[in-house]
């Protein structure tokens, strides 16, 4: 066994660790470690990420190109074979119902492979289909929506190094090591480092989170009701005059519409609806606006899978604007960059592009957002019929069946198509119902850079890194980088792949670094010099600064558009005058969303020492409700909701407020399978229905603060 150690980063998440890797005698891993030479995260790998070499050797990792037969088994075809039939098959569809009838979904997997993050993309334009549809629109596009309808402002929120005070709403980044607006390089370091130069921390969240240990001001309240909470901060904010009113002055509008919307939201109603102290209420508007100049109001998916998540966002994105907590002339722009092309950032405001009120429309209703449309509506895109129905699929690095709400629902649309092909190396929910699974290299065996096109959220800092493939593919394995298989279709097809802008030779395929190439050609730096830095390159030296806006500019913020403020009524009118929420009447609790350290999504669950640490998803619950509800540890319980039912071991967790409970998702069985509670666990989109709560604009479905019931079982 060689006892070098080779120095790469992880690409499972948000965190990109610098890792050590050893390899056996024939290159494969042996064991990863975490770098503490590596300049970003210092050390710092999860436990999962260490133990990642055990998906590479998997055996039940696939290795060659499967086909569905008729009886529902699988069969190992050439590469060629299947590549041939799925082109045959694209071919026809398209020319009998047209290029719409063929869609798209990336997940995770895909978002994380650098030279593929946007393949699935290039290949629908290549192949004239608008239907691209992502794991980003069931997570975290309320986001895009508020940009949307408040308006962008070039140079970005007070960076977290930088602030005075940081507010988190519905984020543990402790633990999912990832958010705009956090430094998750060692998140835990990090964070020690802001308090230790003085920055207070305001964390709002259902459950006492690793996160939450550390804030100044802790909120506690019931799932579902950020937007009450938020408004109530508004309120206090301006009721005091603690906005910044020159930045107000010059960049805002709709100042006296944002202040009459949050009218009724006084202290005594948001605290009554949201089950928290209104002194606190005040305590977290003081720290962060009175006390606090610098430094902004962040969230990743709790507000965001809640219902109301535009609404939500829209808010914070307000509080932020009001409080003028905003890079400013002058001011060096946080990251401008490594990989992507630099582009002036003016200190004035690009004004609401409501990007979904131009383009196209898809036949549900729904319009794009940043090229894709909502993965909320995929169901009724393929199960609906008419014309531009759905009839074949791609997934790409993505569990659909796993993560998309409504289990039923998503699960009887995939089985309705025509073909459905699938890019993954686990044999997943959705891999079983596909009609073919392409095999691809796992992280370890291919060249990367971090992911780069979301390369501002993911960084701090404009730092960037190649690596290139380190371990050997295992023995015989038919696999291949995702993006191949993009292009060999493509050119089956007769089209061609225009990658990050340039067409790509379809006659001759390129290798995946020329690929990385392409893709980073704008950077300020020569691809060259990326890819022999051995721990990356941080372009610290290559400052931007914020550039003075047009002092004539008409453009304004807008704080409060008339379909926001609608949404604010909305809100309102569930108080049912009792303190309680009509939304929640006839169920005893709310169910909020939460994510494991040892598992992400549905993906690493299964590593064999990821399972003997935690075998399935249980309910968390707080310790004196499984007092009143009769409850034992271990002990099985029911979850029911308006739409359904699952059934879960209960674990105790005094972290959780009463009344909430808390269950992962990306477990489960598939529709008709057996219940597995002490094993496979449980969908929690399940519990999530057709007929629930939507948002408009980007359909995003009610995934957190879901009204559940819970009955023990002996
Ligand atoms: N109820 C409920 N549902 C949710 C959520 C929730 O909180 N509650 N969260 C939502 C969110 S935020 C998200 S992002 C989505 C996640 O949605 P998805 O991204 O669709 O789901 P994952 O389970 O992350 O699937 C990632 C897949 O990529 C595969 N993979 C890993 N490495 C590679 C690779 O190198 N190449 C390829 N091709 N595949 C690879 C993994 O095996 C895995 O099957 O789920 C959403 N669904
Ligand atoms: N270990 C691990 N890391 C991951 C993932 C994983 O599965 N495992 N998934 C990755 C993905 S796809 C994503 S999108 C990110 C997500 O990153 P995060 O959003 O930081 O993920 P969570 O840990 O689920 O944190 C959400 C928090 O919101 C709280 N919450 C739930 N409902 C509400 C609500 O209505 N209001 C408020 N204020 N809070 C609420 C929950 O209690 C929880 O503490 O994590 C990524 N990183
Ligand atoms: S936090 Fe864990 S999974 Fe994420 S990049 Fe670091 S080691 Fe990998
Ligand atoms: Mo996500």
């Amino acid at each position: 066994m060689s006892s070098t150690e080779i120095p790469t980063f992880c690409r499972l998440c948000m965190g990109h660790c610098g890792v050590l890797v050893k390899l056996d005698d024939h290159g494969r891993v042996d064991s990863i470690r975490g770098d503490h030479e590596d300049p970003q995260t210092l050390g710092y790998a999860c436990f999962k990420g260490m133990r990642s070499g055990e998906a590479h050797a998997s055996p039940d990792r696939i290795l060659h190109p499967l086909k569905r037969q008729p009886d529902g088994t699988f069969a190992r075809i050439p590469a060629a074979q299947a590549l041939d039939e799925i082109a045959a098959r694209l071919a026809a569809i398209r020319a009998q119902h047209g290029a719409e009838a063929i869609a798209g979904y990336k997940g995770g997997g895909a978002f994380f492979t650098s030279s593929s993050s946007k393949m699935l993309n290039a290949f629908l334009d290549a192949i004239g289909s608008p239907k691209a549809f992502s794991s980003v629109t069931i997570d975290q596009s309320s986001k895009a929506v508020a940009l949307g309808r408040i308006g962008i402002w070039p140079a970005g929120r007070d960076p977290f190094n930088k602030g005075d005070v940081l507010m988190i709403i519905g984020a543990n980044p402790l633990v999912s090591v990832s958010m705009g607006g956090f430094d998750t390089r060692n998140p835990q370091k990090r964070l020690k480092q802001a308090r230790d130069r003085g920055m207070k921390l305001v964390v709002i969240d259902p459950r006492r989170s690793e996160t939450a240990r550390f804030a100044d001001v802790f909120l506690q309240p019931l799932p579902g009701e950020d937007c009450s909470i938020l408004a109530g901060i508004i309120r206090i904010v301006l009721a005091e005059g603690w906005e910044d009113r020159e930045f107000c002055g010059r960049y805002a509008s709709q100042m006296a519409e944002l202040r009459a919307a949050v009218d009724g939201f006084t202290p005594e109603t948001v605290a009554r609806r949201a089950g928290i102290d209104a002194a606190d209420l005040r305590r977290a508007a003081e720290v962060f606006a009175r006390d606090g100049r610098r430094g902004a109001a962040v969230s990743a998916t709790g507000p965001d899978m809640s219902p109301h998540a535009n609404l939500a966002e829209h808010l914070i994105e307000a509080l932020n604007v009001i409080c003028g907590r905003l890079v400013r002339e002058g001011e060096p722009v946080q990251n401008p960059g490594a990989v992507n092309a630099r582009w002036p950032r003016k200190a004035e405001v690009i004004p609401a592009p409501r990007w979904w009120e131009q383009g196209y429309v898809s036949k549900t209703g729904y319009a794009t957002i940043d090229g894709e449309l909502p993965s909320g509506a995929l169901i009724e895109e393929i199960l609906e019929p008419g014309p531009g129905q759905v009839r074949a699929l791609l997934v790409h690095g993505g569990n659909p069946a796993s993560a998309i709400p409504d289990q039923d629902g998503i699960v009887n649309a995939l089985k309705s198509l025509e073909l459905l092909v699938t890019i993954e190396p686990f044999m997943t929910m959705t891999a079983q119902l596909s009609d073919y699974i392409l095999p691809p290299t796992l992280q370890y065996e291919r060249p990367d850079l971090p992911l780069f096109i979301y390369e501002t959220l993911v960084s701090i800092e404009p730092y960037t890194r190649f690596t290139p493939a380190i371990a050997a593919v295992p023995e015989g394995a038919e696999v291949q980088d995702d993006w191949t298989w993009f292009w060999e279709l493509a050119r089956r097809l007769g089209a061609t792949i225009e990658h990050f802008g340039q067409a790509l030779d379809m006659t001759r395929r390129p290798g995946t670094e020329d690929i990385l190439a392409i893709a980073a050609r704008f950077s300020p730096l020569p691809f060259e010099t990326i890819r022999s830095a051995q721990r990356g390159v941080y372009l610290d030296a290559l400052t931007q600064l914020v550039e003075p806006g047009d002092p004539e500019s008409p453009h304004r913020f807008t704080l409060m558009p008339a379909d926001v403020a609608e949404e604010l009524a909305a809100v309102m009118a569930e108080d049912d005058g009792a303190g309680g929420n009509r939304a929640y009447a006839g169920f005893g609790y709310r169910m909020a969303s939460r994510r494991m350290r040892d598992a992400l999504n549905s993906a690493c669950k299964d590593l064999p020492s990821v399972r003997s640490r935690v075998p399935t998803n249980p309910a968390f619950i707080n310790p004196a409700d499984m007092a009143r509800e009769g409850i034992s540890e271990g002990q099985l319980v029911r979850i029911a909701s308006d739409a359904g039912e699952i059934v879960v071991p209960a674990k105790a967790d005094p972290d959780l407020r009463s009344g909430v409970i808390s269950i992962p998702h990306g477990y489960g069985v598939l529709p008709g399978e057996p219940d597995d509670p002490f094993g496979r666990g449980a969908s929690t989109n399940r519990l999530i229905g057709a007929k629930g709560p939507r948002e408009s604009i980007n359909a995003m479905p009610r995934m957190s603060a879901i009204p559940v019931n819970i009955t023990p079982l002996l």
